[in-house]
């Protein structure tokens, strides 16, 4: 909250108390420091502080004393307020929940959380962009990182996974290049949060692995339109070990209730502008009224003669198993139901690491895997700055631990006891090793040479890009060949859109040639050779979003655009109706205080030049004649209706509305309905018109 500016220049030396008089005002907000209502501001020793608005001068006039440990103590925390972000993920958002199990996997896995039906375990999950800073923005085209810690009895145990099920690399040593070649340029420091650039693609078409993920991160599934509304994948396989230590393949997903959805991309870049912060924003308003997200988690389950059938190696992270080869098996639900009190304490300092796994989870061969069991620990040493990071409220184990690891930076824990060390027999109740335990599955490893090698089995490279573009509807497909032209086109050597091409030939030669017509090529570029023919697995389906998303208004959000006048009757018809969907609705008014027909004065809930329709899912627009006529010289206005019809959003019009309609150039179609017609209103919001699209969009 902003405080009053010191009174300048007093002509004669005040005490400090006399300033503070100044400061205060009336004085009504002075609480004692025992026994007021709040408690006393005190310096981190605990030091009681009179005044926290001027520092210790000589005169008044005169220069500040190094004395003054009050303002220094203040002034050097804050100059180290900021710790390093992460080197990816670091923008992120995260909230408090609960995982619920519904099946047991007690043949599989002897790990409690899985067994355990109806247990209520803990879990703080973290979202994230993957290219961007910290400050950068919500919506690029990216993927979303998916990080699940569960709390559970045994340990922590984090699932660290992505909104995407596969990867672009296949052995951990690339992923600094990656990484490189996808942040801003070194040299110029653009783009940000940003993979339309020379670099990133360079690096992708010297590395065909990527062009399944390629396929994926072109797709609409890295344009999402809420955090609610993403899928999530552990990615990797893993293993369930029993309790007689046979371990099964285990592949995780998250499927959301709301199911899942994107914006398209003229959306997203609007998006960006309308709020820097709109998925961060939407996670929050839900879980405030809460609307609490919530995600089954299935799993996949195989063995090893199942994998060893399969038309790819599992271990391999540029591969999926398709849902039709290997279904998939609900077995519990995650609701997130409580947003932290404190976004640096909680958000920025948690840690998530793959190799956090209870007793009855292991890890599998996987090479990406591998390397991540490394990397995380070892990356935030250096975030958090100590080897106690553990300590961290976010990030300790809710169960008991007890080891002999002592002292460091930032030690928390005062052990008692002369035993520091294990074993030992001076101390009865030190910690000791436990059946109960981790122990690795009993994997035996084949007995060839040892090398840097990549598994011939890993030499498919296009296949599973094949299935993936071939499994969309054909706008999902539209929108894929566009993203990859919008890509391509920012790059500005031409030898690399060419080479990107060349390997979209071994996909789709439809795709390949879409694309080079919308970059100009006078001529389709060769393919590169293929290590391994692409071979045509049956389409899956599950692959889709069109083809997934729900029907539904829950979750989503609802605009109805309104002015002095504007028929509170047709409005409340309308909000009731959305309200009962299971949406939320916000007015939307050119001034924030208006007079509806009823008279009676209300404010907006967003005034219009700062709430386009982009933030919304439908939009009505509900105004008089005469406020139809006047907004329609407003361009905020025009857009809202211009933007949701582009958007292929429902749009419900009266008499004033249809005025606006005019003015941006919208036609009528199956998804722009009567605002008297509350029920094809509904109809219309739940979904997204795609047939609108080829008329209002030229897409590659
Ligand atoms: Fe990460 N990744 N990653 N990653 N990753 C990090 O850890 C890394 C990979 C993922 O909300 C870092 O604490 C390597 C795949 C998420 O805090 C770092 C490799 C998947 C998050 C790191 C990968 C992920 C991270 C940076 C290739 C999906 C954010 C900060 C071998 C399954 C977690 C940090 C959060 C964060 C390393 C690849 C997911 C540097 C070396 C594949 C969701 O340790």
């Amino acid at each position: 909250m902003a405080s009053k500016k010191p009174t300048p220049k007093p002509a004669k030396a005040r005490s400090s108390d006399e300033c503070r008089e100044a400061e205060r005002g009336s004085g009504d907000e002075l609480h004692e420091h025992a026994g007021g209502k709040h408690p006393a501001l005190t310096t981190n020793q605990g030091i009681p502080v009179s005044d926290n608005q001027n520092s210790l001068r000589a005169s008044p006039r005169g220069p500040t004393l190094l004395e003054d440990f009050v303002l220094r103590e203040k002034i050097t925390h804050f100059d180290h307020e900021r710790i390093p972000e992460r080197i990816v993920h670091a923008r992120g958002t995260a909230a408090h929940g609960y995982f619920e199990l519904t099946t047991s996997l007690a043949k599989y896995t002897k790990a409690r959380i899985l067994t355990e039906v109806g247990e209520k375990t803990p879990v703080f999950t973290r979202f994230s962009t993957v290219a961007g800073g910290a400050g950068s923005v919500d919506t690029p085209r990216d993927v979303r990182g998916f990080a699940v810690k569960f709390y559970t009895k045994e340990g922590n145990w984090d699932l660290v996974g992505n909104n995407i099920p596969v990867f672009f690399i296949q052995d951990a040593i690339k992923f600094p290049d990656l990484v490189h070649s996808v942040k801003m340029e070194p040299d110029r420091a653009f783009p940000q949060a940003a993979s339309a650039h020379d670099t990133f693609w360079d690096f992708i078409s010297l590395t065909p692995e990527a062009m399944h993920m390629i396929m994926w991160a072109m797709s609409d599934r890295t344009i999402p339109r809420s955090l609610r509304m993403i899928e999530g994948f552990g990615v990797h396989s893993f293993r369930l070990v029993n309790a007689d230590g046979a371990s099964t393949f285990v592949k995780f997903h998250w499927r959301p209730k709301l199911g899942i959805q994107s914006t398209v991309w003229d959306e997203a870049v609007k998006l960006q502008a309308a709020d820097n912060d709109f998925h961060r924003r939407d996670l929050f308003e839900a879980i405030e009224s809460g609307r609490y997200p919530e995600w089954n988690l299935a799993v996949q389950l195989f063995t090893e003669e199942d994998a060893a059938a399969f038309p790819f190696d599992h271990l391999d992270p540029t591969k999926l198993i398709p849902e039709e080869l290997v279904p998939l098996k609900v077995i519990g639900r995650m609701v997130l139901d409580r947003w932290p009190d404190n976004f640096f304490a909680e958000t920025e300092q948690v840690a998530y690491c793959p190799a956090n796994v209870p007793p009855g989870i292991d890890f599998s061969n996987d090479p990406l895997l591998q390397g991540r069991l490394f990397s995380y620990l070892d990356t935030q040493l250096s975030r958090l700055g100590s080897p106690n990071f553990h300590q961290i409220p976010v990030n300790a184990p809710k169960c008991p631990f007890a080891n002999m690891q002592r002292d460091g930076h930032m030690q928390m824990q005062v052990p008692k006891g002369r035993v520091n060390y294990e074993p030992s027999s001076l101390q009865e109740d030190s910690p000791r090793e436990t059946r109960a335990g981790f122990r690795s599955a009993a994997v035996t490893g084949d007995d060839s040479a040892k090398g840097r090698v990549r598994a011939e089995s890993f030499a498919d490279h296009y296949s599973q890009a094949r299935l993936f573009f071939r499994s969309q509807s054909k706008p999902e497909q539209a929108h894929m060949a566009s993203a990859l032209t919008f890509e391509l086109s920012k790059v500005a050597t031409m030898h690399v859109r060419e080479a990107i091409v060349g390997h979209l030939r071994h996909i789709d030669a439809d795709l390949a040639q879409r694309v080079a017509n919308g970059l100009g090529l006078a001529s389709l570029p060769p393919a590169p050779p293929a290590a391994v023919s692409p071979i045509d697995m049956p389409p899956s389906p599950a692959l889709q979003i069109i083809g997934k998303m729900k029907d539904t208004l829950e979750g989503r959000a609802v605009g109805i655009l309104v002015d002095d006048g504007s028929d509170a009757a047709t409005i409340r018809a309308l909000r009731k109706a959305a309200l009962d969907a299971g949406a939320s609705v916000k007015l939307v008014a050119p001034r924030l205080g208006i007079a509806l027909s009823d008279g009676k004065p209300m404010y907006a809930d967003g005034q219009l030049a700062g709430t386009p329709s982009t933030v919304f899912d439908a939009v009505a627009l509900v105004l008089t004649e005469e406020a139809g006529k006047r907004l329609a010289r407003n361009g905020s206005a025009v857009d809202f209706a211009r933007d949701a019809f582009g958007h292929l959003k429902g749009i419900a019009v009266d008499g004033g509305g249809q005025a606006i309609l005019k003015a941006g150039h919208v036609g009528r179609d199956a998804g722009v309905v009567d605002a008297s017609d509350v029920k094809a209103f509904i109809k219309a919001a739940k979904t997204r018109q795609w047939d609108r699209e080829p008329k209002v969009r030229l897409l590659a």
